[in-house]
């Protein structure tokens, strides 16, 4: 806690062009309990920066757009000792923003809201739509290839929380939606305490998706490979 008694995490909303999800969401995110919220914007032009300005939001730009680049862009504007990555469209749900902090308070090197922990909702319910699938193969094979640990059930959930130093020490390099992927894996393969709590994922609110299947599922793919290549010389 900060002497002000706020818990001593930033909460990072990372947008681009979700307008719809904030009005649905922004009055339940628990701002009022964390010592700052800020914003990392990749480009909106929704209406989605006056509505954080209105509110006393601050904005960080992107040079480059890229989810990968927004955590790194949040990383060098904070100094809190806690992180939590929170994506306002309408798929997470504002009360574990907390849940997840209280992981990493209690000593998780990284936490992360499960889709697919017992007792967790995926919104991806539709079979014709592979990608719950995709996301659950992927998260098999970082485990069997980089884990020791008891089994991690979401490697790819945007939804987390760490220790901002953790973050620094992961020194990550990629730009766009794998990041997270990359995330999970380096702190795999660093043996680090990974806990979840299950989620409820919810539809998005309105927008678009900016996470097409197929090229976000070939940048996990490079991704996986890199981090393979990588970790030869980490073991
Ligand atoms: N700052 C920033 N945010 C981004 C960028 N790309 C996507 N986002 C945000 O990251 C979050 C996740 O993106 P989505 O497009 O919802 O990806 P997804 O949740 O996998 O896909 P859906 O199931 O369609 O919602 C959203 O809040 C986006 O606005 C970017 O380049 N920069
Ligand atoms: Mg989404």
């Amino acid at each position: 806690m900060t002497p002000d008694g706020l818990r001593d995490c930033t909460i990072v909303l990372l947008v681009l062009n979700e307008i719809d999800g904030l009005r649905e969401t922004f009055e339940q995110i628990p701002i009022d309990r964390f010592a700052r919220t800020l914003a990392v914007d990749g480009g909106s032009t929704d209406g989605t920066r006056a509505f954080l300005t209105e509110r006393g939001i601050p904005i960080l730009d992107q040079s480059i757009p890229g989810r990968g680049v927004a955590f790194r862009v949040a990383l060098e504007a904070t100094d809190t000792a806690r992180l939590v990555f929170y994506s306002p469209d309408g798929n997470e749900d504002p009360a574990d923003i907390i849940r997840l902090d209280d992981l990493v308070r209690d000593g998780a090197d990284l936490a992360i809201a499960s889709r697919f922990a017992r007792g967790a909702v995926n919104e991806e319910q539709d079979w014709a739509r592979p990608r719950a699938r995709v996301n659950k193969a992927l998260t098999w094979i970082a485990n069997a290839l980089f884990h020791d640990g008891p089994y991690v059930t979401d490697t790819i959930n945007g939804f987390r929380a760490l220790p901002r130093e953790r973050l620094v020490e992961l020194a990550t390099t990629v730009k766009r939606f794998p990041i997270e992927y990359q995330i999970s894996i380096r702190a795999m393969t660093r043996g680090w305490r990974i806990e979840e709590i299950a989620t409820h994922e919810g539809q998005r609110s309105g927008g678009e998706s900016k996470a097409l299947s197929w090229p976000v599922g070939k940048d996990h793919i490079k991704v996986l490979l890199s981090e393979l290549h990588h970790t030869r010389w980490l073991r």
